[in-house]
Order: C-alpha cells, then structure tokens, then sequence
C-alpha cells in the first residue's frame, strides 16, 4: 500500500521489525496481562537528601561547564558522513509477562582458581596452553568451508546459525580466553587515572545464549578487569530453557569466584531483566553488557573513572563489531567514534561526531558527548539510576528504553558520553534467533509512552507517522511526575543544545507528496539502510505518506528521516545527508521543477512515466510536480 518498497510508518506486523537494522528484537507479547510488576531497587544506604544534593551539585557543574564551552565554541556548518550503520541493540523476545522474582546461584567473591575444563561439546578450550594460530586468536577471523565439513559436522554448523543467527560453529572452535589486540589508541594507554574509582557490578542479561559466546563474555571481563574494581558480574537468565545454561552453568561459574546467576522465574523481557540485575547489585556502578560481547584491555577504568568524577555522568564504551560469520574483532579508531541519534519514528541511529562537539574537545581520546545511546552496554552509577527513575516500570521488553533514557538524562541535568579509550566487541546479528508473534507493538507502545512523557509538542512528529493512532500506551501519570520532580528541562532545550543537527520537520519549506503533472505518479523510496545508494523511483500517488513522503529542508535537501535525494551524474538516489549541500542541493522553483543546484538539471519522469530522468530543465509536464509548499511554518 506504500508503494515501492516496505512501508515506513509504524504499524503492527511492521514487516521493518521482522528485517529490522543488525539486530532483531523478537517481540512476544500477551496482550492484556499485567505490566506493572517489576522489581523496587533497594533505597541507597546513604542519606538521601545527601545523595540528591550531591548529584544536583554535580549536574549543575557540568551544565556549567558544557554552557561556557558553548560560548567558546566556533559553530560549523560541517557534518562528516558517519562509518557506521544504524544499528540498535537486541534483545530476544519473551513469553510471558508477570511477577519477577529471581534466585541467586553461585559464589560471590573469593578467591578466583582456574576453571575446570568442560566437556569438549561445550567448547571450552582453556586448560590448552597460548598457542597464537589457535582459530581466532588475537581478533582473528575464523574461516570454515562448509562445504569441506562432515554431514555431521555441517549439521551442527548449520543448526548453530539457526539457533543463534550468527556463527556459533566458529564461536565453539575458539578459546574462552582468546587473546585480542589492544584496540585502543595510544594516547589511552598514557593516561593516569584518579586512584580512588567506585567499584562496579557487571550486569550481563541472557536468553538461550550460546555457551561460548557467553562465556567469553564473562571471561574477556574477568580476565581484562582490574580484580578491586570488578565487584561481581550477574547473569541475569531470562528464563531460558537450553540445558547448558542450567546446572552445567552453575557448576562452571561457581569455580570463578565472582560470577552469579540470576534467575527470571518468567519470561521477562529485556527491561525487567536488567531491572531485577539492578536489584541485587552491590556495587557502585552498574555496567551492563549484552551476551555475546568481548571486552578489550583497559575497558573498564575510564568508564568507572568518567563517574568517579561525577555522579551524574553515564557512560557508554565504544561498540565494535564482532563479526557474526568469522567472529573477527573489528575496531574503529577514536577518530571514527560515532554519536548516537534517533530519527521521527524513534528509530535509533549512529552519526559522526559533529564539529560543534569536535571543537568542545581538547583531544580525540576525550570523552564525547552523544545525543542517545544505543542501550546495550553501558554504565550508570547504582545510585543515580535509581535516583533518575531507572526504566520506565510501563515499558515492556524491549525498545524505546534506550531513548527514553537518554532524554531523561539529559533533561533532567546529566551527561551522555561515549568513552573512546573504552572498546567493547558486540556481535551484531543481521536478524533474531527467536521467532516473531503477532500480538501488541511494543516496541511503538513504550515510544509513545516516551514522547508522551518527554517530547512536549515534537511528539507530534512522531504521531505524525501512524496517523495519530497511538493505541493503548496505558498510564504514564507516574512518570511525568518523575518528570516533574527532577525538575527537568524541555524537549525544545535537549534539540537545541544537545542535538541541534537533528532535522526538524517543522522547520521543512515543502513537505507531502511530490506528484508529477503528465500523470498521477509520484516520487518513492523507502530510506532505510539498505535503501541507501539504490534509485528513487515513480509509483502511481497513494496519497498515504509513507514511501512518498518527503521535505524540503531550509538547506535544499529533499529528505525523509536520514535519507536524502542525491545525484552523482549517475541516476537520482537515495544517500545518508550529510548537510554539506553538494550533489543534495536541490531547487523547487516557482514554476514547480525540481532543479539539481550543482548540474542545473531537472528531475523528468520518463516517456513511459516508470523511471526518472535528469534532464536538461525545458519546463514540459513531465518535469513539473505538485508538492505542498508551506507558506506557515508550525511553531516549535
Ligand atoms: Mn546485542
């Protein structure tokens, strides 16, 4: 119904959801049950006025210092094309909703002795001595010829895809401990930091995670964490049934000392389960990390150094991907750090360091500051999560959390940052393991629940998309109380001082359909990742939206979230905007054409009115569309 391509606009059974960027949230849902049972963080040991008046003390300093450097700081009309995807962090679906209540397994503490060997089927390799061309060893890729594999050997292969949508048969052939290369730029390496830092709990959340895949996790921390500062490390099971992750689970952590198991007695979602992770934690910070990570040298202090400084900053390392074929460690320099972003449908997004924030910065190993995180893996102080009303207790699963978050500590007077000395790899899964059920939109019920709380009047940008059907989103009196009593700034301050490179639609001189005269088509393209680089093409007018929406930015830009209209010479495309004007400067001139600035070149619908042309400008029909200029821009 949106024409060329899958629809944009939020809907149940979003097919978007079921290709959804790297990772795929599986998003089992019963409608109707109960969402308002989760866990009630323990109240801080210390006083709590104390506690509050130290956190408002240190918001108020570093909004200080961020206001003064933004005096200082020399306004740029640049923006670098960003490196990476989008991507969002996953979570694997859920079944049932209900009471959380978890049981603790393992030993806390103690001594750490070398764990036991586990059977050869569960790919524990580390009682072998270092041997450096060992499969994937330092980073390295592992190669594997299916075709060369056994039947029974390419049984499993195949089986491990399948369960886990990324190469568990090469995972199983490389070393718990696997050695990696130091990731970081040098500069890291030099720094010293204070000597007194919080300690942290290492909060790892699971369902049905490969046994080596997590386990690495949980060693790459053991092994590159420095002993005082690593408190312990929960694995927060939600309700898996795989055997492995059972007894087998029990008896090798408990040889480890500092890990414990944590158990969902219920499916729980992503949300709850980091919430119950959060409820038993005993140390300062909690860093939560996905299951299928590897954590690099010198990982852990900046992050906890960055908090030892201030309460209120939270923290995110750098995520580098961890190949989901060859499971290769593929790092990015400090210089290709990117910051996170999100787009009118909430969708979150990566983006290149601005030059606003390249100028705030006295060095490239400083810490950056970013709009959103991407929510898998970060770190907050224990006691200021809870003071900043962990989640949302109305979200279920999984999604909009990351936002919702990100917003809240912004607003509400803390600081976002990206740690470039900070690596951690993350297999990035191109789809979910778990299958998808039909059922409410979650991940659209807890965004509404946060444009509700925290957009003001740019909330309707995102309603905007679905017409304005914002379904049953149940009751968020509670958190705009929250909202109220952390006496946090508006949606209009976070986009103007925060994420001033955020397109604003209101601000669009054209927006709507773009509908040729010759005939009733129109321009359409979806702008998603994969869209990228792939021509816009005609389709008969919809009057829907969709595909066949489009603005007109104040810059020439006709765009759609973070696709824009661009012409290289070659055919008109879809290309990330980059707003440096350039092949994306286009003109909708009085006599309704469609000029490409830099070519003086015209878009034309072809003769047969299926493809478009770039044609010298003569003025015929085929070159002259119906689009809705605003005359009245919508207030802010
Ligand atoms: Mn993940």
């Amino acid at each position: 119904m949106f024409g060329a391509g899958p629809p944009e606009n939020y809907a149940d059974n979003n097919p978007k959801f079921n290709v959804l960027s790297h990772d795929n949230p599986s998003l089992h849902n019963q409608p109707g049950v109960p969402n308002n049972q989760v866990p009630v963080l323990e109240p801080p040991n210390q006083d709590r006025l104390r506690l509050e008046e130290r956190i408002r003390r240190d918001a108020e300093e570093s909004f200080r210092k961020s206001e003064q450097s933004r005096h200082e700081r020399k306004i740029q009309n640049q923006v670098e094309l960003p490196q990476n995807d989008s991507f969002i962090a996953d979570w694997p679906g859920i079944g049932k909703i209900g009471e959380l209540a978890g049981q603790v397994a393992g030993h806390l503490m103690g001594t750490t002795p070398k764990p036991k060997s586990l059977l050869g089927a569960l790919g524990a390799h580390e009682d072998a001595p270092y041997d450096p061309n060992a499969p994937g060893e330092n980073g390295k890729a592992v190669s594997i010829d299916k075709d060369k594999l056994s039947p029974e050997e390419r049984k499993r292969y195949d089986q491990g895809w399948t369960n886990n949508a990324f190469n568990q048969y090469a995972s199983d052939m490389i070393s718990l401990h696997r050695h990696l290369p130091d990731v970081r730029d040098p500069e890291c390496q030099n720094v010293k930091y204070q000597e007194k830092m919080p300690d942290t709990s290492v909060i790892i959340c699971f369902h049905n995670e490969a046994w080596t895949v997590l386990l690495r996790t949980v060693h790459s921390v053991i092994d590159r964490s420095p002993k005082h500062l690593l408190r312990e490390i929960l694995l927060v099971d939600d309700f898996s049934d795989m055997p492995h992750l059972k007894k087998p689970l029990e008896d090798y952590i408990a040889n480890l000392g500092v890990v414990k198991v944590v158990r969902a007695k219920r499916r729980e979602g992503l949300i709850r389960a980091r919430l119950l992770g959060a409820s038993v934690a005993v140390g300062d910070v909690l860093t939560y990390l996905d299951s299928h990570c590897e954590a690099t040298e010198g990982w852990l202090e900046p992050l906890l150094s960055r908090i030892g400084q201030n309460i209120s900053n939270v923290v995110t390392p750098v995520i580098d991907v961890l190949d989901d074929e060859t499971l290769r460690y593929q790092y990015s320099g400090a210089k290709s750090t990117s910051i996170g972003g999100f787009d009118w449908n909430l969708q979150f997004n990566w983006h290149a360091i601005p030059t606003r924030e390249k100028h705030r910065r006295q060095s490239e190993i400083d810490p950056v500051r970013s709009p959103t995180m991407a929510g898998g893996l970060f770190a907050i102080s224990r006691e200021y999560f809870e003071y900043l009303g962990t989640y949302d207790p109305g979200m279920d699963i999984w999604g909009g959390e990351n936002l919702e978050i990100s917003f809240r500590i912004w607003m509400c007077g803390g600081v976002l940052e990206i740690i470039p000395c900070s690596h951690v790899g993350h297999i990035f899964r191109k789809r979910s393991p778990y299958s998808w059920k039909t059922g409410v939109n979650v991940v659209k019920k807890n965004s509404v629940r946060l444009a509700e709380v925290w957009m003001d009047e740019y909330k309707h940008y995102y309603y905007e998309r679905f017409n304005n059907d914002l379904g049953d989103y149940g009751d968020v009196t509670s958190r705009k109380e929250l909202r109220q009593k952390l006496n946090c700034k508006s949606f209009d301050w976070y986009i103007r001082n925060i994420y001033p490179e955020l397109f604003i639609p209101g601000d669009a001189v054209a927006s709507g359909e773009i509908r040729n005269k010759a005939k009733p088509m129109c321009l359409d393209s979806p702008v998603d990742h994969h869209s990228m680089n792939k021509p816009v093409k005609m389709w008969p007018c919809h009057n829907q939206g969709g595909n066949q929406y489009w603005m007109m930015s104040k810059e020439g830009e006709i765009r759609r979230d973070e696709g824009c209209f661009d012409y290289a010479g070659q055919f008109l495309m879809i290309y990330p905007c980059h707003g440096m004007k350039g092949n994306q400067e286009w003109v909708y001139g009085p006599d309704n054409t469609l000029r490409h600035r830099n070519t003086n070149l015209c878009v034309e619908m072809s003769d047969d009115g299926q493809k478009i042309e770039m044609k010298p400008c003569t003025g015929i029909d085929r070159q002259i569309w119906t689009w809705n200029r605003k005359t009245q821009k919508p207030a802010r």
